[in-house]
């Protein structure tokens, strides 16, 4: 590519994601207003992002108002299994996008009523990459991998890493079968963020879930 076609390019990726750290700072402004406290889900494909947000909502929904939106390239899957803990959950297809941006969660708060809601859970489309780009003005970032993406899949994807608060080390239920050292996934995100909280758990067994309710409510 010719240089100034380039330096071009260059710049309206900066404008784009200027736009979008604008947009993430109103909306964390609106939902602060609102009294909603919001979470950002990120993570690998099929890592376990809306298994483990079915969890917390199992766990939690009784006592807490919560919002469910998912975020998925194509389909309704994902909200559905969402709904049948009778928890209201939106559906944003991106297509050809590969994350959430902050305007999809501005027209949310414009066109929904956040009244009431105490929690909202935000699963940005499977992606280690994308999402380190786009906040979305939520309060805390959780990004979730598990242990079938290989032992390199923390230091293979450091941005998400750096700007997350919590990281959940999901599917151990499986280590027996997988030939892959925990610890040193841990060491990886330790060495990336020192102030990253670490969870391992088990979608399936629920393992650890309460320990990462926690972390996600302080
Ligand atoms: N064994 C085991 N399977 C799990 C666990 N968590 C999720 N799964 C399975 O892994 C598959 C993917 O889980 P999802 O919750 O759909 O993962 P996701 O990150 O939401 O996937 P996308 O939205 O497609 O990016 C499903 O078949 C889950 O049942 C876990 O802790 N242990
Ligand atoms: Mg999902």
């Amino acid at each position: 590519m010719p240089e100034k076609e380039h330096s071009k390019v260059i710049e309206l990726n900066e404008d784009l994601i200027a736009n979008n750290d604008k947009l993430a700072e109103q909306n964390k402004n609106n939902l602060r207003e609102l009294k909603v406290k919001s979470v950002d889900f990120v993570g690998a494909i099929g890592a376990g992002k809306t298994a483990i947000i079915e969890n917390i909502v199992k766990e939690i929904s009784k006592e807490y108002k919560v919002l469910v939106i998912n975020g998925d390239a194509a389909t309704r899957v994902d909200a559905d299994r969402i709904e049948k803990h009778g928890v209201k959950a939106i559906q944003i297809n991106t297509g050809r996008e590969c994350a959430l941006n902050s305007y999809h969660i501005s027209q949310v708060i414009k066109n929904h009523d956040l009244k009431g809601v105490d929690l909202l859970f935000i699963e940005n489309v499977g992606n280690l990459i994308c999402p380190s780009d786009f906040i979305l003005g939520a309060d805390k970032r959780v990004v979730v991998v598990s242990i079938t993406e290989g032992p390199w899949v923390i230091r293979k994807h450091p941005m998400l890493f750096k700007s997350s608060d919590v990281a959940v080390i999901n599917k151990i239920d499986l280590k027996d079968v997988m030939d892959v050292d925990i610890e040193e996934m841990i060491n990886d995100g330790k060495k990336i963020n020192p102030n990253l909280k670490i969870i391992t758990t088990s979608a399936l067994t629920g393992e650890n879930i309460p320990q990462l309710i926690t972390e996600i409510m302080k």
